[in-house]
Formats: C-alpha cells, sequence, structure tokens
C-alpha cells in the first residue's frame, strides 16, 4: 500500500511556513481528524493518536476559538503509542463557525475546509432560503460553497429538472450536483468533484443524507445511518460528532451532525414560513447580528410589540434557533450551553415581558 503523507491529508506550505515561524520545528505536526468528549484524534504519516491539550493552553484559553477542531493542522508531542498532547493550533487557512447569539461567542464547525457541501434533499419541506443561511456561514470563514440535492429518486425528472433549473436561476455561481445515495445517480459526479488533498464538509440538516452519501464515496458502511423520528421530542440525531474521513480517490469529508427542524410546537405552521417572515422584518433591524431578543432598534421586537408578528410564531423561531446551534454542537460543546439553554429561553421570554410592559 502506497505511504499516506501529510500532504496527502492536506498539509501544505501554508502550514508549514507558519510552523517554521512558530518555532515548532521540535514538535510533529498532525491533523485533527475527529473530536471526542474532552479529547481529540488526530492523524499524520505516522499514525493515528488520542490527544489532549495541554494544562496550560487550556488556561490560557480566550474563547473556542482557542481549543483544536477538526480539520485543524496541531503541533503535537507524542506520549506513547496511543496518545500525544496537542501543543499548538497552527493558524487556519479557513474556518467554518456559527454566531451564538448571546454573548458566549461561536461555535467551530471545521476549519481548513475548501469546499462546504449544502445538502438538501426532496421529499421534505424543500426551500431555496435555507441554502443562504449556509452560504453565508461558509462565505464567512472564506470557504467556498456548492449544493448537494440529494434523494433525487423520491421526485419525478420533470420535478428534479424543474427544481434544478429553480436553483440554478437563484445562485447562479454555485455548482449543484443532484444524487441518491439510494440509487447512486450522480455519485460518479459527486466522486469526480472532490479532488485529492482537498477537504470538503458536509452541511445541512438532519436526515438529507450526509452520513449516506459519505458512505457511499467510501465504499462502505462507516458511519451510522437512521431514519428521522419525529416520535421523541428531542428526536433522533444520527451523527452527534465531527469526524474527517479519507476517501480512496484522494479527497477528504467531513461528516456533521445536521440540524433538527422538529421541535417546533406548530409543526403544521412550517419553518420556513416562520423564518420568511421574521428573515424579512430582520431586515430592518439596526444591527446587523440582532438576535431580537433584546436589541435597542430590533424591528422584530418592534413589530411583536405592534401585534402584527405572532407571539407563538416569534417564540417558535426563538426557540429554534436555539435548538439549531443547540443540536450541531458537538457533546462538549453540550454539556457546556445545556445548562445555558435552559437559562436563555427564560430570559427571552422575560425581557419580552418586560418589553411589552
Ligand atoms: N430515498 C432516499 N433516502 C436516502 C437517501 N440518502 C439518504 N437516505 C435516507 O435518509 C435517512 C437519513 O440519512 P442520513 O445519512 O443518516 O442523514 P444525515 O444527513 O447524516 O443525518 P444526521 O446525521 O442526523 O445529520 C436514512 O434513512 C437514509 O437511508 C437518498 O438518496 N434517497
Ligand atoms: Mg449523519
Ligand atoms: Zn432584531
Amino acid at each position: 500500500m502506497k505511504e499516506v503523507t501529510n500532504e496527502d491529508m492536506g498539509y501544505s506550505d501554508f502550514f508549514e511556513s507558519n510552523r517554521k515561524k512558530l518555532k515548532l520545528d521540535e514538535f510533529s505536526v498532525a491533523r485533527v481528524i475527529a473530536e471526542y468528549k474532552g479529547a481529540y484524534k488526530v492523524k499524520n504519516s505516522i499514525g493515528e493518536y488520542f490527544a489532549k491539550v495541554t494544562g496550560k493552553k487550556i488556561f490560557n484559553a480566550l474563547s473556542r476559538e482557542d481549543y483544536p477542531a477538526v480539520g485543524d493542522w496541531v503541533s503535537i508531542k507524542e506520549q506513547d503509542e496511543e496518545w500525544a498532547v496537542i501543543k499548538e493550533i497552527l493558524p487556519r487557512q479557513t474556518l467554518i463557525k456559527r454566531k451564538y447569539n448571546n454573548k458566549n461567542g461561536i461555535q467551530i464547525i471545521a476549519t481548513n475546509i475548501d469546499v462546504a457541501f449544502i445538502v438538501e434533499a426532496f421529499g421534505r419541506d424543500f426551500n431555496l432560503n435555507r441554502f443562504e443561511r449556509y452560504f453565508a456561514i461558509a462565505n464567512d470563514g472564506g470557504v467556498v460553497s456548492a449544493i448537494i440535492l440529494n434523494k433525487i429518486d423520491l421526485i419525478s425528472k420533470e420535478e428534479l429538472d424543474l427544481k434544478l433549473s429553480q436553483t440554478k436561476n437563484r445562485f447562479k455561481d454555485i455548482d449543484i450536483i443532484s444524487t441518491s445515495a439510494l440509487t447512486d445517480i450522480g455519485l460518479e459526479e459527486l466522486k469526480s468533484y472532490i479532488l485529492p488533498g482537498k477537504t470538503y464538509c458536509f452541511l445541512g440538516s438532519s436526515g438529507v443524507g450526509k452520513s449516506s452519501l459519505i458512505n457511499k464515496l467510501l465504499e462502505e458502511n462507516a458511519i451510522e445511518t437512521n431514519e428521522i423520528s419525529f416520535q421523541t421530542n428531542r428526536g433522533k440525531h444520527t451523527t452527534t460528532g465531527r469526524e474527517m474521513y479519507f476517501l480512496k480517490n484522494g479527497g477528504i469529508v467531513i461528516d456533521n451532525p445536521g440540524m433538527r427542524e422538529v421541535g417546533m410546537t406548530n409543526a403544521d405552521e412550517g419553518v420556513d414560513n416562520v423564518f420568511d417572515e421574521i428573515t424579512e422584518l430582520a431586515k430592518e433591524c439596526k444591527f446587523v447580528d440582532c438576535s431580537h431578543v433584546s436589541e435597542p432598534g430590533c424591528n422584530v421586537l418592534s413589530v411583536l410589540k405592534s401585534g402584527e408578528l405572532d407571539e407563538g410564531k416569534y417564540y417558535n423561531y426563538i426557540n429554534l434557533k436555539k435548538e439549531t446551534e443547540f443540536y450541531e454542537m458537538t457533546e462538549v460543546e453540550r454539556n457546556e450551553k445545556d445548562y445555558k439553554f435552559g437559562k436563555f429561553i427564560k430570559k427571552a421570554k422575560k425581557d419580552i415581558k418586560k418589553y411589552k410592559n
């Protein structure tokens, strides 16, 4: 078998020159390929290790951005065959992150990504607006987006052509690949889109088929996939961590937990209608990153106050937004935020009451 080099895993002059600049010559480099409760898995041409960050590094960490994330190139010191310590994170070329609305900053989705695949599926509430949120997240971190329309086996050829032309018209500069992880249509096209040594991050709602597509690309069922369960309140979220996989053709892909869109108290109202109305109102907010909870000059709040925006709708929106972020978090982040999430909703309700009186 051919030796796998760090370059095969995405290492480049960019990282090497920074490693030199930071005088990290005495350490090996490795790529973070998975994140677990309080630990990471890192990989380089020598092998794979479980890794932790040093106590000193945790102590000095100012924000989530100071911690390693899947995709990072890090300097490590090997402890034994199995364990290593992460000494430094090499500067990131790109970074996909989400901002929280509360002051606690950000959540890193993945780093050093070349292309973000935004996956959407037929057989659900297919909606073009949803793409824009993902494009914004990718763009913000310097990452190019491409669209994957999955589950095309569920619709007719005519329907597909129509949806495809609508999507192309709306997003003229974005590449679109249509696939079925069930019948394999489009998989060859997807494979040839993925270049050796480049890193691709799969983003999209829960159940659209991100893990199924990656399994097909890997040509094995490496990742568990599942039907979405609407029975339980919190639902089933099949992929819960972020993990990197290496394809036979040399491409590198990262699977992510999706966002769930159940959890709306009035499911039949439809997430998108709620979103559309509020997104439209939000354009008039004073601050671009307005969370519509307590900011001055918030148009959503003022329309809410006037009674023109349904209160139930508003709470659904706020709840959904928090839940969406919550479901996209890794276990570590969740434990941290679990408590704050409940408190946030309580505070939001109190703030609104205050505002209305
Ligand atoms: N009909 C059809 N079903 C598909 C296709 N791709 C995936 N599925 C099914 O959709 C369900 C969800 O697929 P997953 O791959 O687990 O979805 P996911 O996006 O990884 O979901 P999370 O991990 O929860 O974010 C599974 O039951 C898959 O078998 C497809 O192309 N066509
Ligand atoms: Mg999955
Ligand atoms: Zn606002």
